[in-house]
């Protein structure tokens, strides 16, 4: 299976994610891949929004995996590890991870990842992956101090062709691993890009605030926090 078999391409959407998941309820394939180049209503989590200036690279691929609906969160996380491969890839840079889908070069952000699952009955009918990576187009001045571009951290132009090359091809690959092994297959790597590790994080899990030290991920894909009870394993939640 390729992750960009086939791929739909647009000049200007409200969302990638949302035509993807069109797709997806018409049955496209697995692999499907939406691309845009921008979005006039690029999504976050929890409904933030994701400056989606024309240029950069905005992408959606629709997964099928044959998982309970109750697996498909470390996805996400998973998928930011893809990212991270594919920015060492094109550019001579360290990426960086930050739990659950922050994907950061020199402390800043330069994608996220927002995965959605479609749910049919009891059963996961897709994953929708949608992923913005903040190739060399200039942000909007109030994210200066939070996000940065591929192409200021190199010191040089790249492309976004290359970019969207080697992402599809770190996807491909990540997703494969995650298929035959789950999270535990990718931690390892994901670990070695921890952005949080040994630094001191507040998370709000669901309405209940946990306060510590970053102490790496689980096998599962879960934060790890040690607080003064000890380790807490956090599933889901947000960094503060
Ligand atoms: C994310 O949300 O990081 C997931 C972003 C996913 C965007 C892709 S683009 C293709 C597909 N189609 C969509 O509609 N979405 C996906 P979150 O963790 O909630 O982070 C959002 C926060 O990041 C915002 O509240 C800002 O603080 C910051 N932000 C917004 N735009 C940004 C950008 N372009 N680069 C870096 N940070 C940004």
């Amino acid at each position: 299976m390729r992750i960009g078999k086939p791929v739909h391409r647009f000049a200007s959407v409200a969302s990638t994610n949302d035509e993807a998941k069109r797709l997806a309820a018409e049955g496209a394939p697995e692999g499907t891949v939406v691309l845009a180049d921008e979005q006039s209503a690029g999504r976050g989590r929890r409904g933030r929004v994701w400056a989606s200036p024309k240029g950069n690279l905005y992408l959606s691929a629709i997964l099928r995996p044959r998982i309970e609906p109750g697996a498909a969160p470390p996805l996400a996380p998973a998928m930011g590890l893809a990212v991270a491969l594919a920015v060492e890839d094109v550019a001579p840079v360290t990426a960086e991870l930050k739990w659950p889908n922050d994907v950061l070069v020199g402390g800043k952000k330069v994608s996220g990842v927002l995965t959605e699952s479609v749910i049919s009955g009891s059963k996961l009918a897709a994953v929708i992956v949608g992923i913005g990576v903040n190739v060399g187009v200039e942000l909007p001045p109030e994210l200066a101090e939070i996000a940065t571009t591929l192409s200021r951290e190199a010191v040089r132009n790249v492309r976004r062709a290359e970019m969207e090359g080697a992402l599809l091809q770190r996807m491909t690959e990540v997703y494969a691993r995650f298929l035959e092994g789950g999270f535990a297959a990718v931690h390892e790597d994901w670990e070695s890009r921890d952005a949080l590790r040994g630094r001191k994080v507040t998370i709000d899990a669901g309405g209940r605030k946990i306060a510590g030290e970053g102490s790496g991920i689980a096998q599962s894909g879960a934060l790890l926090v040690r607080t003064e009870r000890g380790v807490e394993e956090i599933a889901t939640g947000e960094v503060l």
